[in-house]
């Protein structure tokens, strides 16, 4: 208990701490000589991380090597920070903004890590090679209505399909289209489908994720066509070569907006939530929720389940509910 006030105390010292450097960088432009020897405070951007390291993007877009204070806790891909020059193309960050959102998962000992920050829509890559389960798209739409980001789905490498095969594949994912999330089908090789992706993409922060292979970094390619000058820079910045796709990434695309990639995964595992968190992630489930006979109705054989109704009924598709009691299944079971 002791332990815990302490940190509690450490914790509102450090946000003070941060408010000041937040505070210094407002009044930046009113007071341009107060410290004179002391470098000037600088909104920036964290490009990528790796490890101890960051590139943050300042604002006219130049890249710089900064290291960070400890004490600002998981620095991620697309955080706004202040930072302040330390040398040639390097300085060091001193202070996080607020994130308009987060997308997190769990590390390897279970505790939640942050992914990626301030994110206004995931975009979900899927393919007909390698295939990609149903149960990983919920888990991703789930992560994206609760970090209260738009979600899209890809599906790529349209030139590997007949029209038939392509119709089929549609029509088997046709069911989130009913429940509102786009979807557009596209292929990085033939390049099909990219003018409508592009405009979508416009204006927004999305992150690319999805299975291991299914194309994400050959679509951030085929749809920049100065990727390699952005890699490039990058690799200068931090110094450590082409290791950009170990890492989520943030770059710029010239019709307005930012495509983050990220690594592949082969399961997706969501941050720690309740059966009801889990629940209000299916957005055409929520009508249904409150009309169920038991509050905690777990629909899986309580009377009167609205839910179960509305599956007999056609009014929502079967898998998403399997789909739903196994999150909360494996929720359960991490417990
Ligand atoms: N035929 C075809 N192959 C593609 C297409 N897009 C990507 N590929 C191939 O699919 C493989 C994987 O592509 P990547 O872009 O590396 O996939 P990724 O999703 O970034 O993979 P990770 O980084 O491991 O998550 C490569 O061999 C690509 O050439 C496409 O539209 N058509
Ligand atoms: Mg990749
Ligand atoms: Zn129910």
């Amino acid at each position: 208990m002791a332990q815990r006030r302490l940190t509690q105390r450490q914790r509102a010292r450090i946000a003070r701490i941060q408010e000041k450097r937040r505070e210094r960088l407002n009044r930046r432009a009113e007071v341009p000589l107060a410290d004179a020897r002391e470098p000037p405070p600088l909104p920036g951007r964290v490009i990528t991380r790796h490890g101890a390291n960051l590139v943050v993007a300042d604002e006219s877009g130049r890249l710089h090597h900064c290291l960070f204070r400890q004490n600002l806790g998981h620095l991620v891909c697309g955080d706004q920070v202040v930072w302040q020059r330390t040398g040639d193309g390097e300085g060091v960050v001193t202070a996080l903004l607020e994130r308009s959102s987060l997308l997190s998962r769990p590390d390897y000992s279970g505790r939640d890590k942050p992914l990626v920050a301030n994110i206004s829509q995931i975009l979900i890559v899927v393919a007909p090679e390698p295939p990609t389960s149903d149960f990983l798209i919920d888990q991703y739409l789930v992560a994206a209505e609760r970090a209260g980001v738009a979600a899209l789905i890809a599906i790529n490498k349209l030139d590997l399909l007949s029209p038939p095969a392509a119709a089929e594949l549609r029509a088997r994912l046709a069911a989130y289209e009913r429940i509102g999330y786009l979807l557009v089908q596209v292929s990085a090789r033939s390049r099909q489908g990219l003018s409508p992706l592009l405009e979508r993409l416009r204006g927004h922060t999305s992150i690319l994720v999805g299975q291991s292979g299914t194309g994400k970094s050959s679509l951030i390619k085929a749809l920049l066509p100065d990727l390699a000058i952005q890699i490039r820079r990058l690799s200068r910045a931090t110094g450590l070569g082409r290791h950009t796709t170990s890492a989520a990434t943030l770059y710029h695309l010239s019709s307005a907006g930012e495509l983050i990639d990220s690594p592949g995964v082969r399961s997706f595992r969501l941050p720690d939530l309740s059966p009801s968190e889990i629940q209000q992630g299916f957005r055409e489930f929520r009508r249904y929720l409150d009309k169920c006979r038991f509050a905690n109705c777990s629909h899986e054989s309580e009377p009167d389940c609205a839910l179960r109704e509305a599956v007999e009924g056609g009014l929502v598709d079967r898998r998403r509910l399997e789909n739903l009691r196994r999150m909360v299944a494996a929720a359960a079971d991490r417990r």
